[in-house]
């Protein structure tokens, strides 16, 4: 695929689509409720469009058709919101060209700032899991694919493909299965963001007990992905229960209002 060309000057795209998805946030606590949610995507759209021109656009869209065609039946997006996605993704490539000429598509760094500013993922101790999880190859870009199906998992993703997600995240030894020292590992680092190390430890050992009990259903000491499956199943709180690994249905409407045509209900 060829390179973008001619990036223009002014502000970071990422920085200006931050701010849009601020913004939005803002205003969809308020007016969620009462507007129409087609018109707000229709009528916020526009912010986002400002640094690429119409035959630019339809270059790189008549390009990539075959892909938006094949990503259309992997991904939970239209053909239109994944043309829109994959602008996004382009007009991100085209900001690192200006730091990097030889940058050959969206950094892992660049889609790491995107989730920490527009998808309000802040907590960055499971972030390299994360990644892992979404793209194993050392490539330090992620492809448009890897892209649409990530966001496609974060913004519309089924119950089923969250707790995929998640458990491979969780998964650190990539055995299926979550030992003891692992989900206390898991567990201490989640709580030592909110409180001390020393603090953190204790409160690992004690919840350490009460998840095996629930969670651990044929009481072989580890978790398997059965386990927690069924447990998520009958209680969806317990989805994350190892660490943040998706964005709140807060940040995801506000997203996906800013390129979806009909933006999941709230
Ligand atoms: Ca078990």
């Amino acid at each position: 695929m060829a390179s973008p060309v001619n990036p223009k000057n002014g502000p970071g795209f990422l920085s200006v689509f931050k701010q849009v998805i601020k913004v939005k946030e803002a205003f969809l606590r308020k007016k969620v409720l009462r507007a129409k949610r087609e018109n707000i995507a229709r009528a916020m759209s526009g912010p986002l469009d400002l640094s690429m021109d119409s035959m630019e656009e339809t270059r790189f869209k008549k390009r990539n058709q075959y892909l938006v065609q094949r990503l259309e039946k992997r991904t939970h997006f239209s053909y239109r919101e994944l043309e829109c996605l994959l602008l996004i993704y382009y007009k991100l490539w085209k900001d690192g060209l200006m730091s990097n000429p030889k940058q050959e598509g969206v950094t892992k760094l660049q889609f790491r700032d995107v989730l920490h500013c527009t998808l309000d993922m802040t907590d960055d101790t499971l972030m390299d899991r994360m990644f892992l999880a979404l793209d194993k190859g050392p490539n330090p870009c992620i492809t448009m694919e890897t892209w649409a199906s990530a966001l496609s998992l974060f913004l519309r993703g089924t119950l089923d493909e969250k707790m995929k997600f998640c458990f491979t995240v969780y998964d650190i030894m990539g055995d299926g299965m979550l030992a003891r020292d692992a989900i206390f590992h898991l567990l201490k680092t989640s709580l030592i963001s909110q409180s001390g190390e020393e603090d953190a430890q204790e409160s690992a050992r004690d919840m350490i007990e009460v998840i095996t009990k629930k969670m651990d259903l044929d009481r072989d000491g580890k978790i398997s992905y059965s386990d927690y499956r069924q447990s998520v199943l009958k209680n969806p709180m317990l989805l994350e229960v190892f660490g943040c690994c998706l964005p709140s249905r807060e940040a995801a409407f506000a997203f996906l209002s800013t390129f979806a045509t009909m933006p999941v209900s709230m």
